[in-house]
């Protein structure tokens, strides 16, 4: 209502109330009045990113309506609200995802087609903004999505990074990183809140005083910088509600410090301030591997620190007891990158607020839940206790009353119990102590979830196995999904047209449940026939990409086989290409003219970024890119097989390569992988996996049925014995013949670069297999022969293809993060309505 206005103007506020139109004039209208009045260009300075950058700035006017409409209706209607913490979000580009997200992308075509611009030309323009590693990252974009859609009240919080993921050139078979500087050009999809600015301490001291009989603690001195807001409209599919991810950018404080500007060294002073711009310059390109860096934390604690001033603020908006803080809102954790908050929280509830911590442990507590994304030791955060006390000396010390409350609990149900005391301990007692983060989110959070029912499982039995027999009920499942709206609606437009007419609708992009109808078309010949044409259209757009991009000529006739990730030793690309050698040596000893009836031709493309300082990775890089050289260039191979590395995979590509692909690879060892994502958007394109039974794959094999996919490897509960079986083998012994001949062919130099490549395979030699390459490869082999068995049978690989597609509902998003609302944040949908005819 109007009634708190703070605009009093009669005629301005009747102005404000009104709608842009969205008929195919005012939209060109709108346009123009960007190029001319926000980008002031004229005819002779103006190209067609200057077009992509004025037909945005006309979508955000749009979204901004809707944006602020849906903010004053969850304010209006006090409801809860959910705020998703992450160091991470890996958004993709904007434009198309806007417009199909709003339904404006048929007016939109029209109008810009009319004005001389394609729109697909159009969207290629975009930056792709890269502020995420992988999974994590990208995991928290499709929630995003699926937060708007639903209609949640919920807002993202993370770091507006100047750099994202740096870019990955390959060049003689190396990877080289080029810094991503991504607002060269301005970003139109961000809303910079120049008066959203919260105070940032770090480093510092802590003074007591004593105040009515009590100590009072006062975290003082040191520096100061500000967190400033950064605003992107997320909208939600077939509603109007538009969502927020709110992100922060480091600035210098206002307030400077007027001694060292008078110290004479003006220059030096100035230095100073802009230091605190570099807090949030740079995104840490680690996926799965932590790195215990001071600027890493300072990025980690400016995050939490400015988002838990924010929610507080918002809270407080209206005047009410503290004790409804959990019934107002839920934070949570993706990982624990952003696990401070918890004592962030905890400090101002105490420190500045004056509850007692009893009372301020239960809010918080009650308010907090934590998702976790790994098992992987080198992944876990463990921060110094120098360091944190250094930088937060508040912290620490809350962080100590925290585990001595809770260390008294559990020795009062386990008296006496060292072993069991020393691995709950929020410190862990070694030289120097560190800070467990993952044991500080579970001890502050009402709810813990692993990502897929095999992960969340191990949690209970390994990682987490203490926590979990002290408080089993805290400990949840919630199997990561993905939006439909980006992976199947956006970039598989053909497959969304299908899809849409044999249904008779498009609710099907909401409710992912509906394509299972299609089931009994799954022996339907024109529908196999539509099926075949959209995958082959999509491998004809990859083929031209990769043209362009590799100056590679692939045959559209073989199969694209494809293993797109980060570059990990656990996710095991090497085995992946040991097989692709093993192929290679198996067509040059069969002879010539009994090729082509042996072999099925194959495209093997690998993709990913390797972490600039993980040598390893780095090398396997290495091997891929030799063994590509080779085996491309030997004229009696032919088009029989290809060998592409795929440069700087992302999410602008991921929306090419998914859609052509026909197997891809999921083929980590067994435990590893918390759930992997990837897989799921595969396997909505229609690509059939070939994958060991670890994350998500299991859940999926139990989805699409196993014999419509190429399972293979050990079972996690091998795993320990496999392991020790390899550690007391000779490993001639152990590895099959096909993998000895493979690696003796690498340690003769036969792909070159053989000091780099010995000291490879030097890693699973000498029975340090860790992640027991040689104990998978067998049925590795087996997989992919049947891979090439069902592949000569167009009919039936196309049914399986089908099956894969149709039967993947469970891995939407939506149905993730319905569970989430339900199970974890006790949150409902509030849907604000449609505002006007006019507006859509
Ligand atoms: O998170 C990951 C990915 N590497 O970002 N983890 N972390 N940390 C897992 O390894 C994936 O398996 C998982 O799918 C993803 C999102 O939960």
């Amino acid at each position: 209502g109007s009634q708190n206005s703070l605009i009093q103007n009669e005629k301005m506020w009747k102005l404000m109330q009104s709608y842009i139109k969205n008929d195919k004039e005012t939209i060109q209208q709108s346009i123009v009045n960007h190029v001319e009045y926000t980008l002031a260009k004229t005819r002779f300075d103006f190209s067609i990113f200057h077009a992509y950058q004025a037909i945005s700035h006309s979508v955000r006017d749009r979204l901004i309506e809707a944006f602020n409409d849906t903010a004053q209706y969850f304010t209006h209607h006090d409801c809860k609200r959910v705020y998703y913490l992450s160091i991470e979000f890996l958004m993709g580009r904007y434009l198309q995802n806007a417009l199909i997200n709003l339904e404006l992308e048929d007016n939109y075509k029209e109008a810009v087609l009319e004005l001389g611009y394609n729109l697909e030309s159009v969207y290629e323009q975009e930056v792709d903004p890269a502020l995420g590693n992988g999974g994590l990252g990208r995991l928290a974009a499709c929630f995003l999505d699926s937060m708007a859609t639903l209609n949640l009240p919920a807002w993202g919080y993370g770091i507006r990074y100047s750099y994202g993921i740096f870019r990955q050139l390959i060049k003689d078979g190396y990877q080289y990183e080029v810094p991503d500087y991504w607002l060269d050009n301005g970003n139109p999809w961000e809303i910079e809140r120049l008066d959203v600015n919260y105070p940032i301490r770090f480093y510092g001291y802590v003074r007591k005083i004593h105040e009515n009989g009590k100590e009072k603690s006062i975290w003082e001195g040191g520096e100061l910088v500000l967190a400033r807001a950064y605003d992107n409209p997320i909208p939600g599919y077939d509603t109007y509600n538009t969502i927020n991810l709110r992100l922060w950018r480091s600035l210098p404080a206002r307030e400077f410090d007027f001694n060292s500007f008078n110290q004479g060294d003006y220059f030096k002073a100035l230095e100073e301030r802009e230091k605190a711009e570099y807090i949030t310059s740079v995104l840490y390109p680690n996926d799965s591997n932590y790195s215990g860096k001071e600027l890493r934390l300072k990025q980690q604690y400016l995050l939490v620190c400015a988002t838990i001033q924010d929610v507080i603020r918002r809270f407080k908006k209206k005047k009410r007891d503290w004790k409804e803080l959990p019934e107002k809102i839920a934070v949570q954790l993706n990982d624990t990158h952003p696990a401070m908050a918890i004592v962030e929280l905890l400090r101002v509830l105490i420190d500045h607020e004056g509850i007692e911590i009893e009372f301020a442990w239960e809010l918080v507590y009650k308010s907090f839940s934590y998702t976790n994304h790994t098992i992987l030791p080198e992944a876990l955060e463990k921060w110094g206790i120098d360091l944190l006390g250094n930088l937060l000396p508040r912290h620490l010390e809350i962080v100590y009353i925290i585990n001595f409350i809770f260390l008294e609990k559990v020795s009062k149900k386990f008296p006496n119990d060292h072993h069991r005391l020393s691995s709950l301990s929020i410190i862990e007692e070694s030289n120097p102590k560190k800070i467990r983060m993952a044991n500080l989110s579970i001890i502050g959070s009402h709810a813990v979830n692993g990502v897929a029912e095999i992960h969340s499982k191990l949690l209970t039995t390994t990682l987490f196995k203490d926590f979990y027999e002290l408080r089993p009920k805290k400990f949840q499942n919630k199997t990561n999904g993905v939006t439909p709206r980006r992976w199947i609606r956006c970039c598989n437009v053909q497959l969304a047209q299908l899809y849409t007419e044999q249904l008779g609708g498009d609710t099907w992009v909401t409710d992912l449940t509906q394509v299972r109808c299609l089931e009994n078309m799954v022996e339907d010949p024109d529908f196999q026939n539509n099926w075949q044409r959209i995958k082959r259209q999509n491998k004809e757009q990859l083929k031209w990409w990769v043209k362009e991009n590799c100056q590679i000529d692939i045959n559209i006739d073989s199969l694209f086989d494809v293993q797109v990730k980060r570059l990990h030793e656990y996710k095991r690309q090497f085995m992946n290409i040991l097989y692709v050698i093993h192929r290679y040596l198996s067509i040059k000893k069969t002879p010539a003219d009994q090729r082509h009836a042996k072999f099925l031709p194959r495209t093997i493309m690998f993709g990913g970024k390797a972490a600039p300082g993980y040598i390893n990775a780095k090398r396997i890089i290495k091997l891929i890119c030799s063994v590509a050289d080779k085996v491309n260039t030997d004229s009696e191979i032919g088009d029989l097989m290809k060998i592409v590395y795929l440069p700087n995979y992302n999410v602008s590509n991921a929306q090419i390569i998914i859609p052509a692909t026909e197997l891809s690879q999921h083929i980590s060892t067994a435990g590893l992988e918390a759930s992997g994502t990837s897989n799921m958007k595969f396997v909505m394109n229609g690509s059939l996996i070939i994958g060991t039974m670890d994350g998500a794959n299991v859940e999926i094999a139990e989805e699409v049925g196993k014999e419509n996919m190429f399972i293979f490897g050990a079972l996690v509960d091998e795993i320990e014995g496999l392991r020790n079986h390899m550690r007391n083998t000779e490993p001639s012994q152990y590895f099959p013949p096909e993998l000895n001949e493979v690696l003796q062919k690498i340690d003769e130099g036969f792909f070159g670069a053989v000091d780099e490549l010995r000291e490879l395979i030097n890693t699973i030699r000498n029975r340090n297999d860790y992640y027991l390459l040689g104990a998978d490869f067998k049925s590795y082999l087996e997989a992919q022969k049947k891979v090439d068995e069902c592949y000569k049978n167009k009919s039936l690989w196309t049914k399986m293809s089908i099956r894969n597609a149709i039967r993947s509902s469970k891995f939407s998003s939506d149905r993730t993060i319905q569970q989430y609302a339900d199970e974890i944040w006790g949150v409902k949908a509030f849907q604000i309505p449609n505002p006007s005819q006019n507006a859509r």
